[in-house]
């Protein structure tokens, strides 16, 4: 769906990642590009317009959230605006009469007629009882292809044979709902193929006269702006609840999906996605943002940064690693965050690839409890020692040790651990927290299956020195721990 449009916006972010931070200058080409996307997919110039004027000033404006890369805040941006253009959900079809009308109308060739089926599927579906009604008497074949998928569907079809008064048909079909133990009707109008005033004053006829509760207006989303502008006609003449986008399925640009809204003000219910009779979804607006812009793992990172990072503490911490001041205190803090129930799992879901294969790691109830481990250790220090590790002399390193129930070698791994972490996270400032978490875990990592460096492993002691060539074996087992980490970081 859409493949063009997403691939078009998709590149756009692309040419912003990897770029550091962002300049108004690099920003305002990589929005030039999604500006240029929208208008291929036949998106309404002045939605467009729109769109760019308030994504350009989220992206530009002081809201970086410092957690995420430029590009990956970019790409929330432009699928928050998406959701804002497409309109806030709204599928309900309240249908709280005894008797409930709604009223499909469109051009021909539409999807009305499908549609009307598709929908009182969705309705039987919910527990409504739906009956259609064949109030097109324009076409000879209409009243006959109701039939069909009425039957398809075990669903009742009102229908007058030779009548010429779609009103009398749609009144009459109305009183037999009760007859017919239904609660939706469902009346399938008449089309033309262009918006003309006998067409519409038939439908404003019927409107009057049966007064239905929900007028929906079916819309072939891949007609472009065409849609748009008969959708501008029909509101005016009827009032519009609705529009049911149909053609999805095909190779609708989504211009008309991503303008109607905002140029009609008509909320869209549905959309249709396919010539079958199950091909009919509620429309979810923030779906289909993501469907559109096709980076799911991505806008997960971006919601979860959203809102469970403690943004003033990643600005102070950014700015300590600008001036080369990560303390143990920060080390603490960046375990503690990431220690939080399902939080590095979930993020390490999205990340994917070698990430996600460290979920396991994380069932592992050693990992998190290796964590408050660390957290104990840096706990029962002093300020002074959090600050300057190296402060830290034998009888501290027991105080320390005891406070925290582990061994002394423990607080002087956990010491080591830090100092090697010290210079690569100072080298991170300005970097997004991908790669930030990225390399907290890998030393974490690399610390926890490292026999020597391990702050979790407890060394045990076998009362012999280790010979050198276990010694070196360690340190060779250790480095190549290091390379990988440091190769995945990449
Ligand atoms: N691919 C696809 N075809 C559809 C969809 N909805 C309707 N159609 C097709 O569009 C054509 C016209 O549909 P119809 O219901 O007869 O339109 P009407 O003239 O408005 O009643 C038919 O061939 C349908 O199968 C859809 O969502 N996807
Ligand atoms: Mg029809």
């Amino acid at each position: 769906m859409f493949d063009r449009l997403s691939e078009g916006l998709q590149g756009a972010i692309k040419s912003l990642s990897g770029k550091g931070r962002l300049t108004e200058a690099n920003m305002r080409e990589g929005l030039k590009q999604v500006e240029q996307s929208l208008l291929e997919a036949d998106v309404s110039y002045d939605v467009v317009q729109s769109f760019m004027a308030n994504v350009t000033e989220q992206a530009l404006g002081e809201k970086v959230l410092l957690s995420l890369d430029p590009s990956e805040q970019v790409i929330g941006i432009v699928r928050d605006e998406l959701v804002e253009v497409l309109g806030k959900e709204d599928s309900a079809l309240s249908l709280d009469h005894d008797v409930n009308v709604i009223m499909l109308c469109g051009l021909q060739g539409s999807g009305k007629t499908t549609t009307t089926g598709k929908l009182a599927r969705l309705i039987r579906e919910s527990g409504g009882k739906p009956m259609l009604v064949a109030a097109d008497l324009q076409r000879a074949a209409a009243v006959q292809q109701l039939h069909v998928l009425g039957e398809q569907l075990g669903i009742p079809v009102y229908s007058e044979a030779d009548s010429t008064d779609p009103v009398k048909v749609c009144q009459n079909g109305v009183k037999k709902a009760k007859e017919n133990d239904a609660n939706v009707v469902i009346l399938d109008t008449a089309g033309r193929l262009a918006i003309d005033e006998e067409l519409m004053a038939q439908l404003v006829n019927i409107d009057r006269k049966v007064q239905p509760h929900q007028v929906f207006l079916v819309v072939d989303g891949m007609t472009g702006q065409d849609a748009v502008n008969s959708a501008k006609a029909f509101n005016e003449a009827l009032e519009l609840d609705g529009v049911i986008m149909t053609k999805l399925d095909g190779d609708a640009r989504g211009g008309a999906l991503l303008s109607v809204k905002s140029v009609t003000g008509v909320p869209i219910k549905f959309i249709g996605t396919g010539e079958h009779l199950d091909s009919l979804e509620p429309f979810r607006p923030e779906g289909m943002a993501g469907r559109i812009l096709g980076l799911g793992d991505i806008l997960g990172l971006v919601d979860v940064a959203r809102q469970v990072v403690d943004e003033k503490q990643q600005a102070e911490l950014e700015e300590k690693l600008q001036k080369g001041q990560f303390t143990l205190d920060d080390f603490k803090n960046q375990l503690a965050s990431m220690a939080q129930p399902g939080l590095v799992k979930r993020m390490l879901g999205m990340l994917g690839g070698p990430m996600a294969q460290m979920n396991q790691m994380l069932e592992d109830e050693e990992t998190e409890g290796g964590i408050r481990r660390t957290v104990g250790i840096i706990n029962s220090m002093t300020l002074e020692e959090r600050r300057d590790p190296t402060v830290i002399s034998g009888s501290r390193r027991n105080r320390i040790a005891q406070g925290a129930g582990v061994q002394g070698n423990e607080v002087t791994q956990l010491i080591k651990q830090y100092e090697q972490m010290k210079p690569m996270m100072e080298g991170m400032a300005g970097k997004g927290m991908r790669e930030r978490l990225k390399a907290v875990r890998d030393l974490h990592d690399s610390a926890m299956t490292n026999p020597l460096g391990g702050v979790q492993r407890t060394k045990k002691s076998t009362g012999t020195r280790l010979s050198s060539k276990d010694k070196r074996n360690n340190r060779k087992e250790r480095e190549k721990l290091l390379k990988q980490a440091r190769r995945r970081r990449r």
